[in-house]
């Protein structure tokens, strides 16, 4: 297992769409053991590959308390929604940053499991609102393209002021 980089907004790798996976082999098993590890070290309740620079149609997600039930979505799709409700949502690839976010709260959905099998689920409350996150990942868009333009332009900012800052060295005269 290893741990992945995560990609930051607004890393144009992030609007990549990602491909659909044309077979689960030991690869695709391989990228979604070490998607777990690292949503489970972020800690986040979900990733999709496209946050690990991989433009494949993957997502993992643990929405339990214990962190002991993961699930993996290959090539996930929804298939009906219902209802609308707001949610604060975070992102790890937005990190620091939570807004509300209205999405559906009831939604079916199917994917392909580990082994290949096709799996059919209804989902409401969270896991809804994560599964929803995570295919809007496969599809190239990000929590905060559901806020105003300015509020997004706000975020853009201060993530491109920490990851400079986190580049530069530090200036000359700074302790230790
Ligand atoms: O860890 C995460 N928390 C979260 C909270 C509310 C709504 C969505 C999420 S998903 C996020 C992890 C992540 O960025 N997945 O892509
Ligand atoms: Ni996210």
């Amino acid at each position: 297992m290893a741990i992945l980089d995560i990609l930051h907004f607004p890393d144009p790798r992030l609007r990549n769409r990602a491909k659909p996976v044309s077979e689960v082999d030991a690869r695709v098993r391989k990228l979604a053991d070490d998607m777990l590890e690292t949503m489970y070290k972020a800690p986040g309740i979900g990733l999709a590959a496209v946050q690990v620079n991989v433009p494949l149609r993957v997502v993992t997600i643990d929405i339990s308390e214990e962190r002991d039930q993961p699930l993996v979505l290959i090539n996930p799709e929804i298939l009906e929604r219902d209802g609308v409700e707001e949610m604060s949502e975070g992102c790890l690839s937005v990190p620091g940053i939570y807004e509300k976010v209205k999405r559906a709260n009831h939604i079916r959905f199917r994917a392909l499991d580990l082994e290949g099998q096709p799996l059919e689920q209804e989902a409401e409350g969270l896991l809804a609102v994560c599964v929803q996150h995570e295919i809007d990942h496969l599809d190239g868009k990000l929590f905060v393209d559901y806020l105003s333009s300015l509020k997004r332009q706000r975020i853009r900012k201060k993530l491109e002021k920490e990851a400079r800052q986190q580049a530069e060295p530090a200036p000359a005269g700074t302790a230790i």
